[in-house]
């Protein structure tokens, strides 16, 4: 804009020769396009913007969309013109069940996989799935060159038939000219037999199903697919983070999307998640999650209606979701346009390769699995990013009942909680100081974890000129505190012993509502490590310790309050409630715990917090 007003000053203004008035044409033309190219908005982030400037202006003079339009009156472009409805076992993602003959086959079978693999070889590779969309989302008209995507699924010994389903239903559902490829990372899968069996090709409904098939048959059944699907192996266990940030290595395409390997693409679900990547590099595309039932492959929706959730976390960094706030629902005129969220759930996302890598992709020093989507997602917001979730892009996702493999020799190489760990490195990198606390005072144990060294990661920090936690809690997530406001410091914390039995107050680890117990003092914290704050509010893990006529409990914390009704005293070692005036007695005879009436010189209500040192 000032160029231009700058411009016209000077046209107004002409100088005599007429060599500098041609001069001047010319550079208002060049200015004009420049203009024109930055309006329709790239992000600060751009590879080769010398060839997408000349691309862009391509586009425009053959009337290409450069954004979604929606479009009312019909289909949008990239609509499947003919409906999938089949029949068949598990057809249109309705369950399916096995026979009594195969019951126990099924039994044992789900307690290797934590998913009925039975069930799912029984179901098409290429079965149907119900249109899980707003209406809405078939009346958008997206951009006819949107960058070509790299599908990326790693695993680590998945069912043979889960994984397919995932490619199968990759290949069938993206339109050809934007997929580049599926590339899948095997992360030194073990198992020799895929389900005990000799591999058997057997005609299934519309596809083979190699009954038992191994993985190692995996490169010959991808040769039908003429190089759309390739396979790489690790030469021994990385992890998931580890392998995904190889896999976006060696991505072919300028986008690399990564999908869990028990998935289930949706209807149209790829143009939706590239459009936002193509309007901007720094941003990176989530779909909506449907549920996939691991016991019949049933696909039905994880969120009801029009709700629209985004990606938060608690202070323990537990990750949560919460509908979306006034501020931001403000912004669109479709509730089915993509909306920006603070964080991702981690399985299932889209991002500009080059971006990715740029960001150093995940932090190395990340072990296995858990922080790494928080890691991703603070990176790309504090670093000039966004992140948008994709109400028109929906994929199914096979919730496991368990987590069916072990993390090996991984986790051995670290002492405490693998999670923990990785969550530690993540806000020591991301969080400002006043921030970490919050994270310490939720899980305190944590200063004690060793989570290697930051050094790296701390330099990428500085080197790329990231914002600060404030400003990503204030600009981004600014909605979180209403329901997870600041923590004050705990007062005491620990295992909380009793004087006359010995034994510590405890969750017996059970969900709550739920009466809490006491065992005996094991010093290793979890279920026992109890937290008093400044404000009176007795915490265990993300929960709240809470008192009724039935007795003490373990119950959900009241969301966006941060107090309670705990007062102790260490003189007389009392937990009083407040508003009872009683206190915590552990019953003589019963060993239940209850509120009774304070007796300084009962032994039966004497506490002492005992802070827990971890012998890591
Ligand atoms: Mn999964």
């Amino acid at each position: 804009m000032i160029t231009i007003q700058r411009l016209k000053v000077r046209l107004a203004h002409p100088r005599h020769s007429k060599r500098l008035k041609v001069f001047f044409i010319a550079l208002l033309l060049g200015l004009g396009l420049i203009y024109l190219y930055f309006q329709h908005g790239t992000g600060s982030f751009n590879r080769s913007s010398a060839d997408s400037h000349l691309e862009r202006l391509a586009r425009h003079s053959k009337n290409q969309i450069l954004e979604p339009v929606f479009v009312f009156e019909k289909l949008g472009n990239f609509e499947p013109k003919e409906t999938e409805e089949r029949t068949g076992p598990g057809q249109n993602g309705k369950p399916h069940y096995v026979g009594p003959e195969k019951q126990n086959e099924a039994r044992n079978i789900f307690m290797e996989y934590g998913i009925n693999l039975i069930v799912s070889d029984e179901i098409s590779l290429d079965r149907a799935v119900p249109d899980m969309r707003n209406p809405e989302c078939k009346h958008w008209d997206y951009p006819e060159d949107l960058p070509k995507t790299s599908v990326v699924i790693v695993f680590h010994n998945e069912g043979w038939s889960t994984l397919l389903r995932t490619v199968h239903s990759v290949l069938n559902r993206s339109p050809p000219q934007f997929l580049e490829e599926v590339l899948l990372v095997d992360d030194f899968s073990d198992k020799r037999a895929g389900r005990g069996q000799p591999p058997l090709l057997v005609p299934l409904g519309q596809g083979l199903v190699p009954l038992g098939a191994n993985l190692q048959n995996l490169n010959e059944y991808i040769k039908q697919f003429n190089g759309k699907v390739r396979l790489v192996k690790n030469v021994e266990r990385e992890g998931l983070i580890r392998s995904k940030a190889r896999g976006a290595k060696e991505a072919r395409g300028e986008v690399v999307l990564f999908l869990d390997s028990h998935c289930e693409v949706n209807l149209n679900w790829l143009p939706p998640l590239l459009a936002p990547i193509l309007k901007d590099r720094t941003t990176m595309t989530v779909p909506i999650i449907d549920g996939i039932d691991k016991d019949t492959l049933e696909y039905r929706p994880v969120y009801q209606g029009n709700q629209r959730f985004r990606g938060i976390f608690e202070w323990g960094m537990f990750y949560k979701e919460t509908e979306i706030p006034q501020r931001e629902a403000e912004r669109h005129k479709y509730i089915s346009e993509p909306y920006k969220s603070p964080t991702h759930a981690g399985g299932l996302f889209a991002i500009d390769r080059e971006f990715f890598l740029k960001l150093g992709a995940y932090d190395p020093g990340l072990l296995v699995w858990g922080g790494e989507q928080y890691e991703l997602s603070f990176k790309i917001w504090q670093c000039g990013g966004s992140i948008e979730w994709v109400p028109c892009s929906r994929v199914g996702h096979i919730y496991r009942g368990f987590m069916p493999y072990n993390f090996g020799k991984l986790a051995e190489k670290k002492k405490g909680p693998l999670i923990t760990i990785n969550n530690k490195r993540v806000i020591e990198v991301w969080f400002d100081d006043e921030y970490k606390e919050y994270f310490y005072t939720r899980e305190p144990l944590a200063r004690f974890l060793d989570m290697g060294d930051i050094t790296e990661q701390l330099e990428l920090k500085k080197q790329l000129g990231c914002k600060n936690f404030k400003w990503f809690m204030e600009n981004v997530a600014y909605d979180l505190p209403l329901k997870y406001p600041e923590l004050p410091p705990n007062v005491y914390w620990g295992e909380l012993r009793n004087e006359a039995v010995g034994l510590c107050m405890d969750s017996m680890g059970h969900s709550p509502p739920t009466l809490m117990g006491i065992s005996a003092c094991h010093g290793y914290g979890n279920n026992q490590l109890v937290r008093l704050n400044a404000k009176g509010q007795l915490g265990l893990g993300e929960r709240c310790i809470e008192a009724d006529r039935q007795g003490i409990k373990l119950a959900f914390c009241r969301l966006g309050t941060v107090d309670g009704p705990w007062l102790y005293d260490s003189e007389t070692k009392s937990l009083r409630h407040r508003q009872q005036q009683k206190c915590v007695a552990v019953h003589p005879q019963t060993n239940q715990l209850h509120l009774a009436p304070c007796v300084d010189v009962n032994n039966y209500q004497k506490w002492t917090f005992k802070t827990v040192v971890p012998n890591w």
